[in-house]
C-alpha cells in the first residue's frame, strides 16, 4: 500500500486548543464546489479562451490553483463516492457506472461521508445539488441518511428523464439532444420530499442560491461551524441556464450554463464576506470528470489533456482544482499532485476530527495547502467505469510517470480528431505498459521507449511495485450497481397514481 496517514491527521495544536477553549471558535467551515463534466481546459483560468468564469478566475487568483488534481474516476457516481468518502468507489461498490433514478444500490450507509466525520465534532451540514449516490427505498440512500442536515437538489443526472421537460432560455426552446425517455420526470428534493416534478430549471440555480445564502446565514448567527456541499449539475449535458445567465457568454450553451455556475460561486463567496466567515472559510473547487467531447461544441474541453469522460486518459480524470482560504492560503499555483481522495482526510484535519476507522486511500493534504509543502500522495490509481478484479488497475500515475496497463476509448468522448478517444477504440492490453512522462508531456502523445531506455525500466519495476502493493490491499466491495433497478424506486410526487411514469407530475 502506498504511504498511510493515520493519528498524524489530527493537528495536536488543534485537539489541545480545542480541549482548553471553544472548539467552534477555531473550526474552520468548508464550502465543497463540486461540477459536472467539467474538463482541464474549461475555465478562464486554465486557459479557456472564451469561457467567462470571473469569478471562479478571482478564486484561483486569491488562493491556490492546482494542476495536478486527480478524481477516481471516468463517471460521476463513482467519482462522488470517493470524494465524500476518501476511499476508491471499488471498495464502497459504486461500479460499474453510474446509478439512475430506479437503483436499488446506493452509497453503503456504513461508509463515512466528510459530513459524518463533520457532525460529531459540532458542524451543520447541507448538500444541495446532484447527489447521485442513490435513493433507495423510502429514500434510504439520500443525502438525508449520510450526515447532510439539509438537502436540496435533484439526486441524479438531469439527463435522467425525458428532455421535453428540460427547456433552455427561452423557455421554449428545447433543449438540444435526447434524453432518457420511459422514466419519471426529473424531481426537486427537499431534504426526503418532492418539492418540484419535474423540476424548474430556468429557476434552480437561485433556488440553491436562497437556500446556501440561508445556511450560511442561520450558521453564522449560531456561530456555528459549517459544511456546505455543493455539487452542481452544471456543465452536465443538457446545459441549461436562468435568464441571467442565458445568451450571455461567448461560448453557447455549454458558456452560459458554466457562467451560471460561476454566478453563484460568486454570490456564495459575497454570503461569507458579508457574514464575516470569510477568513475562517476553506473553499475547494474540483470536478467529478472530464469532459463530454461527445456533445461536441456543446460539451467540455480538457485543453493539452488526452480524450475526456469515460476514459482513464488525463483528460478522463485530471480536473481543475482551486483552493481558498482567505488570510490563511497563500495565493499561487502548486504542481503538488493531489486528489478527490485527499479532502476527507484534510478536512478532518482541519476540524480536528477523527478519520473513520477503515482502510482510507487519502491523505492529508493541509501542508500543501497551508505551507505550499510537498504533497504525500506519490501514486494516482486510475480504474475504468467498470472495474473488476481480472483486470485491476487501468492506469498508475507515480510521480510524474503514468503507466497505461489498459487503455480503452469510450462513447463520452467521441468525436474529437484522436482515434484512442471514441467508444471504437477498443480494450487494448499493453505488456509492457505505456509510459508517458506527464511533465514533458501531459498529452499523452510519446510513450518512452522502454527498450532504449534503462532508467525508465527501473521506474517501471517501481511502478509495478506500488500496483502490486496497492491490488493486494484492494478489497472489492459489493457492486450496488448489479443490484439493478426498479421502476417502482424512481422517485413520484403522486406515488399511488397510474400510468407510470406518465403520472408523476404535480
Ligand atoms: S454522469 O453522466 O452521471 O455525470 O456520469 O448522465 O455513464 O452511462 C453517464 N453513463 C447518463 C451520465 C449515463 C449520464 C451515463
Ligand atoms: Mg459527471
Amino acid at each position: 500500500m502506498i504511504k498511510r496517514n493515520t493519528m498524524d491527521n489530527i493537528r495536536p495544536a488543534y485537539v489541545i486548543i480545542c480541549l482548553l477553549y471553544s472548539c467552534s471558535a477555531l473550526q474552520p467551515n468548508f464550502v465543497l464546489l463540486f461540477a459536472d463534466d467539467l474538463g482541464f481546459g474549461d475555465l478562464g483560468c486554465y486557459g479557456h479562451p472564451s469561457s467567462l468564469t470571473p469569478n471562479l478566475d478571482r478564486l484561483a487568483a486569491g488562493g491556490l490553483r492546482f494542476t495536478d488534481f486527480y478524481c477516481t474516476s471516468p463517471v460521476c457516481s463513482p467519482s462522488r463516492a470517493s470524494l465524500l468518502t476518501g476511499r476508491y468507489q471499488t471498495r464502497s461498490g459504486i461500479y460499474p457506472g453510474v446509478l439512475y433514478p430506479g437503483s436499488r444500490g446506493g452509497l453503503p450507509l456504513n461508509e463515512t461521508t466528510i459530513a459524518e466525520v463533520l457532525k460529531p465534532v459540532g458542524y451543520a451540514t447541507a448538500a444541495m445539488g446532484k447527489w447521485h449516490l442513490g435513493l433507495g427505498a423510502n429514500g434510504t440512500f439520500l443525502p438525508t441518511r449520510q450526515g447532510f442536515d439539509q438537502y436540496l437538489g435533484i439526486p441524479y443526472s438531469h439527463d435522467m428523464g425525458p428532455c421535453h421537460n428540460l427547456t433552455c432560455f427561452p423557455p421554449d426552446v428545447k433543449c438540444f439532444g435526447t434524453c432518457d425517455v420511459g422514466t419519471v420526470t426529473v424531481p426537486l428534493m427537499h431534504n426526503e420530499n418532492i418539492k418540484q416534478q419535474p423540476a424548474d430549471f430556468l429557476n434552480l440555480e437561485g433556488a440553491y442560491r436562497d437556500f446556501a445564502t440561508n445556511f450560511i446565514n442561520t450558521a453564522a448567527k449560531n456561530k456555528q461551524p459549517f459544511f456546505l456541499y455543493y455539487p452542481s449539475h452544471h456543465t452536465h449535458y443538457p446545459q441549461y441556464a436562468g435568464k441571467e445567465a442565458a445568451g450571455r457568454s461567448l461560448r453557447g450553451p455549454f458558456g452560459d450554463a458554466l457562467l451560471e455556475l460561476d454566478s453563484t460561486i460568486g454570490n456564495l463567496m459575497i454570503t461569507l464576506e458579508k457574514t464575516g466567515v470569510i477568513n475562517n472559510t476553506l473553499v475547494l473547487f474540483t470536478s467529478d470528470n472530464g469532459p463530454e467531447l461527445m456533445r461536441m461544441s456543446r460539451g467540455g474541453n480538457s485543453g493539452p489533456l488526452k480524450c475526456g469522460k469515460g476514459t482513464t486518459y488525463e483528460g478522463g480524470m485530471r480536473e481543475p482544482a482551486i483552493a481558498h482560504w482567505a488570510g490563511t492560503i497563500r495565493p499561487g499555483v502548486t504542481h503538488e499532485m493531489a486528489s478527490t481522495l485527499d479532502i476527507l482526510p484534510t478536512i478532518a484535519a482541519l476540524a480536528g476530527a477523527p478519520l473513520p476507522p477503515v482502510m482510507l486511500d487519502g491523505f492529508d493534504m493541509t501542508d500543501v495547502l497551508l505551507s505550499r509543502g510537498n504533497s504525500k500522495r506519490e501514486a494516482m490509481m486510475f480504474y475504468p467505469i467498470d472495474p473488476n478484479e481480472a483486470h485491476g488497475l487501468f492506469a498508475l500515475r507515480l510521480g510524474k510517470y503514468k503507466a497505461h496497463f489498459y487503455t480503452r476509448g469510450a462513447s463520452h468522448s467521441g468525436t474529437t480528431p484522436d482515434q484512442d478517444c471514441p467508444v471504437y477504440a477498443v480494450l487494448k492490453a499493453h505488456d509492457p505498459p505505456l509510459i508517458f512522462d506527464l511533465e514533458a508531456d501531459p498529452s499523452e502523445h510519446y510513450p518512452l521507449p522502454l527498450e532504449e531506455r534503462p532508467d525508465i525500466q527501473t521506474v517501471l519495476e517501481r511502478i509495478m511495485k506500488v500496483k502490486a502493493q496497492f491490488e493486494a490491499s484492494m478489497v472489492f466491495g459489493q457492486s450496488q450497481l448489479e443490484k439493478g433497478t426498479d421502476p417502482n424506486l424512481a422517485p413520484c410526487c403522486n406515488p399511488e397514481c397510474t400510468p407510470k411514469p406518465g403520472c408523476c407530475h404535480c
